[in-house]
Order: structure tokens, then C-alpha cells, then sequence
């Protein structure tokens, strides 16, 4: 059978890396990407038996990385058919005016310009063979701000408007484009954005969260939808979370 092949950024931990086994059990070809090399070897020896895994070590950040690291796949992974673009994180949770300047730069280099860098590397083959599909995990950030979500969700907004802006784009070429936005997930987000500070613990207590195998199994279903079926748009939250400020706690 001629497999799929799937590149996942941010695939070492959280929503990309459950993403990686679910896409597996399918039988999707995998390109699984992230900064940290020891976790995508243990991903890969983990899912070997499942499906055929490449495993390329970049930050998103790094145009010139970005480009040599896609130019470099081999000819068995190099005609991707699907793209998730989820490498991402909030760094810090401040008033705009205490707001740190070197995590304003993170989230926009990580979210917003290694999602178009990423992307620029993938297109150009999707759009000569006229067939792909690209989803960037936006988030509830994207579509509603937050009291000290400012930066953060600038970049998710940014996520969103690129992604209707691919879509017009490759729509000539048959391509489909889409976002899935989650809410409140429980992963290393908030270790990442509290910068280790145990207050990231708090986040996800006294309800239940999504976990990052309810959002794999969401983007499954919107890659194996018919061809003639493309989810936009997709916006989830756990039960207890009505909207960004609005969550039942026990
Ligand atoms: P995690 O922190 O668990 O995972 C983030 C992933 O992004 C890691 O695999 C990390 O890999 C990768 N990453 C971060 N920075 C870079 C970089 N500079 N270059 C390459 N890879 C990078 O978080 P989540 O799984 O929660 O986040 C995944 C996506 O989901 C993000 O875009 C996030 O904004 C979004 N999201 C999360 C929600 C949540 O509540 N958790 C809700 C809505 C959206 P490594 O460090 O190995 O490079
Ligand atoms: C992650 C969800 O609400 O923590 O994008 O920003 S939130």
C-alpha cells in the first residue's frame, strides 16, 4: 500500500507528539521534527514497528535549518502529504506594559514566522504535484484575547489570518488548509510558559482538560476526510471551558 507521508513539527511532546502515535496506528509515513533529539529517538524506536519514521532536528526559528533540514529529507519521505504545523508555545503571562521583549520575539519566531518558514520549505512540492493538505494549530487564543494573553494571542491571530490566506492561495492547486484551534490542553504549555515555575501545575487543576490524544484524534479525523472535504476551521474546548476566562473548577 502507498502510505501517506506526514511532517509534524513540535512532535516531542504535547499535541504533536500524540499526533505522531495516532497518525502511526494509521499507517502515515512520519516526519517528526522538534529541537530535542533524545525524544524523537525514542519516538522512533517506539513507533518503528507501526510505520516508517524520519526524524529532522530544527528550530523553527532558523530559516537556513528550516529549508536545509527539508531539502535534506531522503527520496522515500520527500513528497509530503501532509503538513501540521504545531511547533508553538506562550512564553511568559504579563501586562503588555511588563511585558519581556525576548519572549515577545520567542512567540513570534516560533509561532508566526517558523510556521510560514516551515511551510515555504513544504509548498512549492505540494503545489507541482497539485495534492496536499496543511493544518496549523491555532488555538481559542486565536480567536478571542485574553486579560496578559496580548502577545501570545497576536500570535495566535496571526496563525488564523496566515492560514485563510494559504487557503486562497492553494486553492488553485487542490490543496487543503485548515486550523484547529484547542482550548485549555494539558501539556508542557504551561511548564514552558511559566518558565518552570510550579504555578504551571495550577492551570489544569480542579477540571478536565483536554488531553493530547483528544486533539490527535480530531486532526485524524480531519485528514481522513474525503477529498472533496476540507475542515476549515475547528475550534474545541474541554466540557468545563465555556470560553479564554470562563472555566468550571470543582
Ligand atoms: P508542548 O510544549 O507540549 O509542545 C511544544 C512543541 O513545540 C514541542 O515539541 C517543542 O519541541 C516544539 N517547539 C517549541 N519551540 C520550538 C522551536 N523553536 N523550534 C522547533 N520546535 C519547537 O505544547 P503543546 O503541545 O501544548 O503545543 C503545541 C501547539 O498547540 C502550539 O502551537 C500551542 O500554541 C498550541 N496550543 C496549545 C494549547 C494548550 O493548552 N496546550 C491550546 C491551544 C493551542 P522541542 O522543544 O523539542 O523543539
Ligand atoms: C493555549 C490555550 O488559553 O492557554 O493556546 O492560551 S490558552
Amino acid at each position: 500500500m502507498n502510505s501517506k507521508i506526514a511532517l509534524i513539527t513540535g512532535a516531542t511532546s504535547g499535541i504533536g507528539k500524540a499526533t505522531a502515535y495516532e497518525f502511526a496506528k494509521h499507517n502515515i509515513k512520519l516526519i517528526l521534527c522538534g529541537r530535542r533529539q533524545d525524544r524523537l529517538d525514542a519516538i522512533q524506536k517506539e513507533l518503528e514497528n507501526l510505520t516508517d519514521i524520519y526524524t529532522l532536528n530544527f528550530d523553527v526559528r532558523d530559516k537556513k535549518s528550516v529549508l536545509h533540514a527539508i531539502d535534506s529529507l531522503p527520496e522515500a519521505f520527500s513528497n509530503i502529504n501532509i503538513l501540521i504545523n504545531n511547533a508553538g508555545n506562550a512564553h511568559g503571562l504579563d501586562t503588555i506594559q511588563d511585558g519581556d521583549l525576548e519572549d515577545w520575539d520567542a512567540m513570534m519566531d516560533i509561532n508566526v514566522k517558523g510556521v510560514l518558514y516551515v511551510s515555504k520549505a513544504i509548498m512549492p512540492k505540494m503545489v507541482a504535484n497539485k495534492s496536499g493538505h496543511i493544518i496549523n494549530i491555532g488555538s481559542s487564543a486565536g480567536k478571542e484575547v485574553y486579560p496578559k494573553g496580548n502577545v501570545y494571542c497576536a500570535t495566535k491571530h496571526a496563525v488564523l489570518a496566515i492560514t485563510e490566506g494559504m487557503r486562497i492561495d492553494m486553492n488553485p492547486y487542490g490543496i487543503k488548509v485548515g486550523a484547529v484551534n484547542p482550548g485549555l490542553v494539558e501539556t508542557e504549555f504551561s511548564k514552558v510558559r511559566f518558565k518552570g515555575d510550579p504555578k504551571a501545575d495550577l492551570v489544569y487543576k480542579g477540571f478536565k482538560a483536554l488531553q493530547p490524544q483528544d486533539v490527535a484524534e480530531i486532526i485524524y479525523f480531519v485528514i481522513s476526510r474525503p477529498h472533496h472535504v476540507n475542515i476549515a476551521d475547528l475550534l474545541v474546548f474541554p466540557t468545563a471551558q465555556a470560553n479564554s476566562t470562563t472555566v468550571k473548577k470543582d
